[in-house]
């Protein structure tokens, strides 16, 4: 599949710091040590509905990783999925009486325009869960080869007790996976199944959904887990440094993804860190698709509500912290763009050199991108109180917000 256009990047003066960032797997706080290029895959949307601001959110802290890596002088290589074929997606697809194709390619068109719009740096490689299939046969018969799958009535299932290393991305206890599978796309209730955990590889087909030729494992279409550990193991390979998604991909889908591709390589870990963006609510409940509580990107866009305001929204809260959205989110962060435009748009104005390397720390320092706010803040208010002769500090103000934060000023 194609991404979106990249916004160009301002390089800015000295460099960035290494990125120290909370890990799911180990519950603290690690510095990475990426190469000189840096992998990432974070999972993308099931498009069977339009990028709401929980979504944007998850991508927008991703996006903040990028920058991080962009400023220490690194190239980094973004993997991102679409999950185009999908039990969500194929039950909306009936509900709506429309061809699940064209639902998805249109909400994928639409989730294009949202990141675009919102200077979502894009993946180097945007993959559809379709087109992976290919890549994704082999390793379901290299798993079952290894006795590490087992058929059930048709349906390939993975062994969790295959992976020696199965549950240490969660940390959950096997009552809590339990849970967690039934509510989020597993079958623990099952019969037949060897440990009620395990979950789907290849589903056999079924009478009115789409198929694919499976080679030896029968038409059907891929389950989801296997789909993202595909893609990430042909286009990064193990051991890449980030795998990322919003927290309620921690179980059971980054915790089957590692294991699968720790099953199927032998090596660990899948991931140096899996990294996990709060949940977004609204009116007390996370935003979902299943729930239909949404405020969609591209709704406020259809407002005329400008999207450098959508983000510094996204921006105000801590990527870790789950938060509510309100009107009185965005109308801070409407004011606040305001502010800072005036700001920069003055010849001159006080020394920026300081600013930068406060934006680069609060970055650094697990992304903290309200501390990031609150230093461009502090500039805005002594431009607005004092002023200043720097001339250069205004620009470099601008490409500061720019580059770091997404944001065009
Ligand atoms: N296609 C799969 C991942 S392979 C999927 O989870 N798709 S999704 O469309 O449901 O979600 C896309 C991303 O947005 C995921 O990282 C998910 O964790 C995140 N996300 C979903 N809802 C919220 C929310 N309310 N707040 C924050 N992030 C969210
Ligand atoms: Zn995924």
């Amino acid at each position: 599949m194609h991404a979106w256009p990249a916004s160009e990047v301002p390089a800015l003066p000295g460099k960035g710091r290494d990125l120290r960032i909370h890990d799911t797997a180990t519950g603290g706080r690690i510095t990475l040590d990426p190469g000189p290029v840096a992998r990432i895959y974070v999972c993308g949307i099931t498009p069977y509905d339009a990028t709401h601001m929980g979504h944007a959110a998850t991508y927008n802290a991703f996006d903040l990783v990028q920058r991080v890596w962009l400023d220490t002088k690194r190239q980094v290589h973004y993997v991102q999925n679409v999950t185009d074929v999908d039990d969500p997606l194929l039950e909306r697809a009936v509900r709506d009486g429309q061809d699940w194709a064209e639902l998805a390619e249109r909400e994928t068109a639409l989730f294009r325009e949202d990141m675009t719009a919102l200077r979502m740096l894009p993946p180097r490689h945007y993959i559809g869960a379709v087109e992976a299939i290919p890549g994704i046969v082999p390793l379901v018969e290299r798993l079952r080869d290894a006795g590490a799958a087992y058929d059930l009535d048709g349906d390939i299932y993975f062994s969790v007790d295959a992976d020696p290393h199965f549950g240490e991305v969660s940390g959950l206890d096997a009552d809590a996976m339990r849970l967690l599978s039934a509510e989020r796309g597993g079958d623990p209730e099952r019969p037949g199944k060897k440990n009620p955990l395990d979950p789907m590889l290849w589903m056999a087909a079924r009478p009115g959904e789409p198929s694919w030729d499976g080679a030896s494992l029968g038409d059907g279409r891929p389950g989801w887990h296997i789909e993202c550990v595909a893609i990430a193991l042909d286009h990064l390979g193990m051991g890449f440094d980030i795998q990322g998604g919003g927290s309620d991909l921690a179980f059971p889908h980054h915790e089957m993804g590692a294991s699968h591709a720790q099953a199927l390589t032998g090596e660990h870990p899948f991931a140096q860190a899996y990294v996990h963006a709060g949940m977004v609510g609204l009116d007390g409940e996370k935003m979902s698709k299943s729930r239909g509580n949404l405020v969609f990107v591209s709704a406020l866009r259809r407002d005329g509500v400008d999207p450098a305001a959508i983000r510094l929204a996204l921006l105000s809260r801590h990527y870790r912290s789950d938060w509510e959205w309100t009107d009185q989110v965005l109308a801070d962060a409407v004011e606040r763009l305001a502010r800072w435009r005036a700001a920069v748009s003055r010849p001159d104005g006080p020394s920026a050199d300081a600013l930068v390397e406060e934006v680069r720390e609060a970055l650094a320092d697990d992304l903290d991108s309200p501390a990031a706010l609150a230093a461009v803040d502090r500039w805005a208010a002594l431009q607005g109180a004092e002023g200043g002769t720097d001339e250069g500090a205004p620009g470099l103000v601008s490409r500061t917000v720019d580059a770091l934060l997404g944001v065009a000023l």
